[in-house]
């Protein structure tokens, strides 16, 4: 029975699983509009379980046979709905075969398996498998699984699935079989297989036990020339995870494979990973630095997996960030530690803190808001969240804050030789790391239980006579869903104290030394910590390296900040006070473009801008990160009541302050960080571009012919894909009359490359000047596919989450357009809709006249007929 209201599903019901699965022969006879998968399960009855009968799951399937120990099961002797298929009253030990048909062509949710270009994929997390055969489809189950494939030699000459290819041949009458055995045990959700014509870049790799591994990257035809970087950062991270943690490739052979048609950016599948084309393909002619940067992480990402997921996986999904959290955690250092300097190390971590305060602050203030480990979903693919993924890797970081790298390693090295081969729950991580260390983190476990972003407020005092600073801290933690009132956190809270003349100075607390940099524990809801021996009244930097993802309310002055900005040791500090001059002003200027009033900024601000700007002393990418405003969305964060459109444009003023102002700066600074030479998308080089390229876009907001021209001649010569956009994106944001042509040179030059032409759609939807008419016509182009998940994210997402000024258009034509696309997507993809349904959750915080029509575009999602699980939980939570 399908109702209204579906089931909430509690992490405090867990039940250990009746049966346990020893091994899994599965048989694929692939057809695209009728597949028959035979499954064999060797089963038997687990002795932490009371339950008696096998239950197994499996959704849109027509079953076709069912045996159990050589007898075909009577319809009496089974009970199935369109969710679970029972047996009860089943022995000790049971064989089941299983035949069931799936409609893969069909299938437009790629969850399962499913058809993209005419090749086989398959996308088992969370709860995919089920949509393949029937199987007790939960993390805690894992067995060993073997695979046939069998299907049309022609068109699909190649046949993977995970682990070992153990036999491969011809079938007669055009049909060919491949034989794959893992020899690990795995949950389903690690199943994979592909059935393809793809072409693959291959290696022999030698691990550090000795042991050559085969590596592949597997890609459509015509992209073999795109496949090197992600070949290069899977050697990379090899690597990596043998010198950081003594962790080794446990399999012969290692693949990636990508494919164009995927709802999330990649999938860890045991030694068979598949990749989102957007993380796998790049030359410099289609790929910019950030393309680059995202391959690494991300082919990082999923390789680290393999012991972070793999080797000990989740006993549920409630635990999902004990391996995204950990693997975030690692993907992040590994990329810091590819750079290799300071410097790039800081620069990576203020990406980071930046991505939290533009996306995971506004999630854990909002109706979805949730612990790191959820107590409660109806839809565990809404929970695949930035609070479980960046907020979870912070809380892992912030262990490694507590007990140092060596003690973090030590834990490590404790989880594996306790976990290896289980599944099992954050609390399992966080004691391995507090036994491996002596440590006692039970008031810590507050971080995966407690939602919410804490607030952290800091009072100081200098006692000149005593020569004592005292610095007070107090902590509090807004109310979340479900949630009304929080304990105190474990916050370390890592401080310096800077001298008159920039400088840091010694710390003592309580007459022990700490150099010139110390890490607090903040345990209660109001600390006091006392500094002796302190020379002069300093200016305190404080929460360096942003050491929890808490927010830091301190009175700073105007004067202080300016001081941090020139002087700060700890590099994100220095451009945190930046940003902290930035923010003061913006929240002014939007105040004033709500009043009429006249629009100004001060020159200390623009001085201390200029400064940072030409200081040749610092590397480019910090500096872009340094002049980078923060975002609408971090300003709207800031605000009771949101006026997107005031908001727009004080940024954008101030955008166009900084251009007229800064001319000759940024001219010189557009010349001086020019890379010339081949392409290389190494950190040095692209933060030189990145650099140039930010004095390109503020020339662009103060338009001006000489400015104009100069974006015009870097779009006609530019030698990579980076200069190439960041050049359109200029003409785009200027006005400029040439715009419209270099869109369409652009689209000519590009048409074949589908990830440029995403790029294409998503610098439109972006613009201020396209309003929802324009996006409406851009969707009638003949490259828009609503079935592509790529190219719906680089138009409808784009506008809808990336264009706050045009979106909430007074008229609420944006939140119809909304409706509209969330009702859509959800008959084909619930996962992208559910996605896209998302851009509304904080419309209580928008001007009343705003309210409204978000209000009613919600309830018309509300109220569809048909709507997904996934979709109802997430509107239902917004209107609640
Ligand atoms: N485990 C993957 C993310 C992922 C999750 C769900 C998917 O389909 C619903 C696909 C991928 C990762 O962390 O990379
Ligand atoms: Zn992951």
């Amino acid at each position: 029975m399908r109702t209204d209201t579906p089931a909430t599903i509690y992490r405090q019901d867990y039940l250990p699983p009746s049966y346990l699965v020893d091994t899994v022969e599965l048989g694929f006879d692939l057809d695209p509009a009728r597949t028959i998968v035979a499954s064999r399960l060797t089963m038997r009855r687990n002795p932490d379980s009371a339950e008696r009968a096998i239950v197994l799951c499996g959704e849109n399937l027509e079953l076709v046979a069912l045996r159990m120990n050589g007898k075909t099961l009577g319809k009496r002797e089974y009970a199935i709905d369109d969710k679970t298929l029972r047996i009860p009253n089943a022995p000790e030990r049971a064989t089941l075969e299983i035949e069931t048909l799936t409609a893969p062509r069909q299938n437009t949710t790629l969850n399962g398996l499913y058809v993209s270009n005419g090749n086989f994929f398959t996308q088992c997390e969370a709860e995919g498998f089920r949509h393949i055969t029937y199987f007790p489809d939960r993390p805690d189950v894992m067995a060993k699984f073997t695979v046939m494939l069998r299907a049309d030699k022609q068109r699909y000459p190649v046949l993977l699935s995970n682990g070992n290819l153990i036999e491969e041949g011809d079938l007669g009458d055009g049909r060919h079989f491949a034989k794959w055995e893992d020899p690990f045990k795995k949950p389903s959700y690690l199943f994979a297989l592909v059935a393809a014509r793809l072409e693959c870049q291959e290696e022999t790799f030698a691990l550090a036990d000795g042991r050559e591994a085969l590596l592949q990257v597997w890609v459509e035809e015509g992209n073999l020339d795109k496949t090197n970087y992600a070949m290069q950062s899977l050697k990379n991270s090899i690597r990596w995870d043998e010198q950081r943690y003594g962790l080794e490739l446990d399999l012969d052979r290692f693949m990636i494979v990508a494919v164009g048609d995927f709802n999330m950016g990649a999938m860890e599948n045991k030694g068979l990973n598949i990749f989102n084309t957007k993380y796998v393909l790049a030359n410099p002619r289609v790929a910019t630095d950030t393309d680059y940067a995202g391959i690494e992480a991300v082919v990082g990402h999923e390789y680290f997996h393999n012991w972070t997921g793999n080797r000990v996986t989740c006993r549920d999904w409630f635990q999902l960030s004990l391996k995204e959290g950990l693997t975030v955690f690692r993907d992040q250092e590994f990329s810091a530690d590819m750079i290799g300097t300071d410097s790039g190390r800081a620069v990576s971590r203020i990406e980071q803190v930046r991505t939290l305060r533009q996306a995971q602050f506004p999630e854990d203030a909002g109706p979805m808001a949730h612990p790191v480990r959820p107590d409660s979903f109806v839809e565990i693919n809404n929970f695949y969240t930035v609070t479980v993924y960046e907020k979870g890797a912070e809380v892992v970081r912030m262990i490694q804050t507590l007990v140092g790298r060596e003690g973090f390693r030590k834990g490590m090295d404790l989880y594996f030789a306790r976990h290896d081969g289980q599944a099992v729950e954050c609390d399992d991580f966080r004691r391995a790391m507090a036994d491996a260390n002596g440590r006692d983190l039970a008031q810590f476990e507050l971080w995966y239980s407690q939602a919410g972003t804490p607030v952290v407020r800091a009072d100081t005092s200098y006692d000149a006579e005593a020569k004592t600073y005292t610095l007070t801290l107090s902590q509090s933690c807004p109310p979340t869903p479900g949630q009304q009132s929080k304990a105190p956190f474990h916050i370390p809270f890592a401080v310096g104290l800077l001298g008159a003349n920039g400088r840091d100075l010694p710390l003592t607390i309580d007459g022990v030394a700490h150099g010139t940099g110390a890490v607090l524990e903040l345990l209660e809801a109001r600390q006091r910590f006392v500094f002796t021996d302190v020379a002069e009244a300093p200016t305190p930097s404080l929460l360096r390296d942003f050491s929890a993802p808490v927010i830091l309310e301190y009175d700073y002055s105007d004067a202080e900040l300016l001081h941090l900005f020139s002087h700060d040791s700890d590099p994100v500090n220095r451009w945190e006070a930046g940003q902290r001059l930035a923010m003061a002003r913006l929240l002014k200027l939007t105040a004033a473009v709500a009043a009429g009033a006249k629009l100004e900024l001060d020159e200390t601000f623009i001085n201390a801008l200029r400064k940072m700007l030409s200081d040749a002393s610092l590397d480019a990418a910090f500096r872009e990160q340094a002049l980078l405003l923060p975002s609408e969305s971090m300003i709207a964060d800031q605000l009771e009541t949101v006026n997107p459109q005031a908001i727009h444009l004080a940024r954008q003023f101030m955008r166009r302050t900084i251009g007229t102002e800064l001319r000759a700066d940024l001219f010189a600074q557009y010349d001086a960080n020019q890379t010339p030479g081949p392409y290389s998308p190494d950190a040095g080089s692209a933060g030189r571009r990145g650099l140039k390229n930010l004095a390109l876009a503020y020339l662009a907001a103060a338009p001006s012919p000489a400015n104009n021209a100069l974006a015009k001649m870097q779009f006609d010569t530019a030698g990579n894909m980076t200069d190439r956009v960041a050049a359109l994106g200029a003409l785009i944001h200027a006005e400029a009359e040439y715009a419209s042509d270099a869109l369409a040179r652009f689209y000519d030059d590009f048409e074949h490359e589908a990830l440029v032409v995403d790029k294409w759609f998503s610098m439109q939807a972006a613009a201020p000047g396209t309003d929802v008419a324009a996006v409406r016509e851009l969707m009638l182009h003949p490259a828009f596919n609503i079935k592509n998940p790529n190219r719906v994210r680089s138009l409808v997402f784009a506008f809808c989450a990336g264009n706050p000024a045009q979106f909430h258009a007074a008229d609420g034509s944006g939140y119809a357009f909304w409706a509209e696309q969330v009702g859509a997507l959800d008959a084909l993809n619930p996962q992208v809709a559910s996605r896209l349904a998302r851009s509304m959750d904080r419309w209580r915080r928008y001007a009343p006249a705003l309210q409204l029509p978000m209000k009613k575009a919600l309830q018309q999602v509300a109220k569809g007929k048909k709507l997904s699980n996934d979709v109802r939980e997430v509107v239902g939570k917004a209107l609640t």
